[in-house]
């Protein structure tokens, strides 16, 4: 049931899309595993990996829903539509270039090319709950970094509890393949030409009311301590050791 509403609400939100670039659905993914990097054709909205329900009761179902079909969807959707716009060969390009050289487009791209890939990214970062910690590499490296796991997450957390308004905390590789936390506005990320915090984003957090309302209201950092609780860092770690 989950997985055929997730196929509809996939496909009424990237058919059109894929229809005017000329991509075939048939080749459009179906099934989202755990993945390093993004979907097959990473300018469509992946399927989510997860039932909506999976994350209650840290996330629940309702905004779950709301958020991917409703919010991730329109950044997917409108990102295709500024690709065509811009004429931007989506069969010929990656989404991680077009981040790199963001300045070069409208905010409309801007915008949603962010949207989209911090979602996409977002949605990876999360599993149902398992109190796992990272591992390895990941681990070893945090403690370098930041003294320990405990002082990372409380860097963490309070870089997504003080970016006033709408935004992303993140944890990244920087070009010295260092680890930095930071934060970025609106949909913008580390990726961007236009962004203070540079680097390759490992774990993000979507700080947008949108994403915590309904459960925790006002209450961002309430929102946050229980978020460590679904972190996928098998995910993460992945991402790590990929990069
Ligand atoms: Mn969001």
């Amino acid at each position: 049931m989950q997985n055929k509403q997730n196929r509809r609400a996939f496909l009424a939100n990237t058919g059109k899309a894929a229809l005017a670039t000329g991509l075939s659905l048939t080749i459009l993914p179906t099934m989202a595993n755990a993945f390093v990097g993004f979907a097959p054709n990473p300018f469509l909205q992946n399927t989510l990996p997860y039932a909506y329900n999976a994350l209650e009761p840290i996330i629940d179902a309702m905004t779950m829903e709301i958020h991917f079909t409703k919010h991730a969807a329109s950044y997917a959707k409108n990102l295709g539509d500024a690709c065509i716009a811009e004429k931007v060969d989506i069969n010929n390009s990656k989404v991680e270039d077009l981040l790199h050289n963001i300045s070069k487009y409208s905010p409309k791209m801007r915008n949603n090319c962010g949207g989209h890939y911090n979602h996409e990214l977002f949605w990876q970062c999360m599993a149902p709950a398992s109190g796992a910690k990272p591992e390895g590499k990941l681990a070893a490296a945090i403690d370098q970094s930041f003294g320990s796991f405990d002082a990372f997450k409380t860097q963490f957390t309070d870089a997504g509890k003080n970016r006033f308004g709408s935004g992303w905390a993140w944890l990244v590789i920087n070009a010295d393949k260092k680890l930095v936390i930071g934060s970025t506005p609106n949909q913008d990320n580390p990726l961007m030409d236009t962004s203070d915090l540079k680097g390759s984003p490992i774990l993000g957090l979507d700080v947008w009311e949108h994403a915590y309302y309904l459960k925790y209201q006002n209450k961002r950092p309430d929102y946050i301590n229980a978020w460590w609780n679904v972190v996928n860092w098998r995910f993460v770690e992945k991402r790590f050791e990929s990069l």
